[in-house]
Parts: structure tokens; sequence; C-alpha cells
């Protein structure tokens, strides 16, 4: 008998592909609005993407693409800056509907709500990114089902660092063994198992399909829908097609 209590849900590459036509949008509009010359595509993003946390990410692009760049004298200042325009520009993108949900999330967010399970986030985004998204997902604000929104700053160390997760479990109550999380990248991965949390369950998306998810519980393409069944890539459930909420109780179990 499963004791699951808890599902700890990812956003970025998790809930939606919010990456590279969200987000990489987004700071490639704030850097044109600061006169920067500077444009990420879609292939140097992918390399971005190793650093978690947007200030975090135009800081390692300044140290490992653009060592050329004339610093400003306060970096600091000027890196929060630019993220504090960009974090705008995402929201907008957001409000305006064109990212949707991945296949499967919204059935099986309302099919844990319904079975009482409990349901958080642990992000390393901005929070107003995911209100915005959450909005868009469920309605107007607060209407979504997560009891807490672990998201950003709250923490000093981003993933693969474990303390967002820690930080959700502290607020909860909660025993990472009680709890499955949902995540779409290694940066994720890491995160949630250096935080105790022993069941995983990684969504690739184009980013990260060729990552090393070894020790995550189940490996898909997508949580899959009726129509658009998932394709297991590695893990414990060789035949599934959805993953619902029994399959996410199996694997806990098995864990
Ligand atoms: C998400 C991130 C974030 C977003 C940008 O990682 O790394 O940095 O790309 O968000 P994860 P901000 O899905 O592992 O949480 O610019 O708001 O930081
Ligand atoms: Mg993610």
């Amino acid at each position: 008998m499963s004791n699951l209590q808890a599902l700890l849900w990812d956003v970025d590459g998790t809930l939606a592909d919010t990456e590279r036509d969200g987000h990489r949008v987004a700071f490639n509009s704030a850097f044109s609005q600061a006169g920067l010359e500077w444009h990420w595509d879609a292939e140097l993003y992918g390399q971005l993407l190793k650093v978690t946390g947007g200030k975090e990410r135009i800081r390692y692009f300044l140290e490992r693409f653009n060592t050329g760049w004339e610093r400003p004298a306060d970096l600091d200042r000027f890196i929060a800056e630019l993220h504090r325009r960009k974090s705008e520009i995402f929201v907008t993108l957001m409000e305006e509907g064109l990212i949707p949900p991945r296949n499967g999330v919204i059935r099986l967010i309302d099919e844990a709500a319904e079975a009482g399970l409990r349901l958080a986030i642990a992000t390393t985004t901005t929070p107003a990114n995911v209100e915005a998204l959450l909005s868009r997902f469920f309605g107007h604000k607060g209407k979504h089902p997560f009891e807490l929104i672990a998201a950003g700053d709250v923490v000093p160390a981003k993933k693969p660092a474990p303390d967002i997760y820690l930080w959700a479990l502290e607020k909860m109550d909660l025993q990472p063994r009680a709890c499955v999380a949902i995540e779409d990248s290694h940066n994720g991965l890491r995160s949630a198992t250096a935080a105790g949390i022993q069941t995983v369950i990684i969504t690739v998306n184009g980013y990260t399909s060729e990552e090393d998810f070894t020790g995550a519980s189940l490996i898909v393409d997508q949580l899959g829908e009726q129509q658009s069944p998932a394709r297991v890539l590695g893990g414990a459930a060789d035949h599934a097609s959805l993953v619902d909420l029994g399959l996410l109780r199996r694997l806990h179990t098995l864990s």
C-alpha cells in the first residue's frame, strides 16, 4: 500500500515547454530593449540551460560565451535590472496564452487533487512567472490546486541543489519519502533526489531528452492523454501509455 501524500511539480519544461519559446524569447527582448547586441539562439540557449535561474544564466553567458563584453561597475545590479525586465516580458507572453500545458499535465493534476493528494510547485523560476502560467492554465489568480509555490530566490542555491525541495518539504511538514517529484531535467532530478525524494518521474522535452536520468523511477516523453499516449523511455513501467495516479502509486511503492 503506497503512502503517497504529495506531488511536487517542476514548472519549466515540465508543466509547459516554456524555455525555447518563452524564457529565451523574453531574454532576447530584454537584451534588445537594453540596447545590447546579444542574441540567444535556440542552440546556444540549450547550452545555457546547464545553469538554472535567469540571473545566474546571464552571468554564465558572460563568463563562458561573451568574455569580451565590457562590464558595468555594478554587474549584479545590471543583471538584476535586465532580469527584472525579462520577467515582465515573460509574464506578458504567458498572459497571451501562446504556451499551452504539456499533454497530460492538467489531467494528472486534476486526478491527484480529486484523490486528495497535496500538490506543490518546486522550481527555480521567478514566482510571478509561475502565477502567470497557473492563472492561464487554471483560470484567474489563485484558482489552481497548489497549496504551495516554492520558487525563485526564496533559497540561495538553485537546482541541482536540493534547497528548493527541502524548503517546500519543510513548509508543508512532509517527509521526502511521502512524495513524488515530476521533473524534466537532469538538474531537477539531482535536486529532488538530493532532497531525499526517491520517486522522480521525468517527462523529457527537446532540450533534455539526451540528459542522464539514472536513478529516475520513470522516464517518459510526456505524461500522455488517451488520444496521445505516453512513450516509456526508461523505468519500471514498460507498457504504460498514461502516467496516472495508479502508476505513480505503484512506482512509489517500488522505490
Ligand atoms: C528553470 C530555470 C529558470 C528559467 C528562467 O529550471 O532554469 O531559470 O529558465 O526563469 P527548472 P527565471 O525547470 O529546473 O526549475 O528567469 O525566472 O529564473
Ligand atoms: Mg524544468
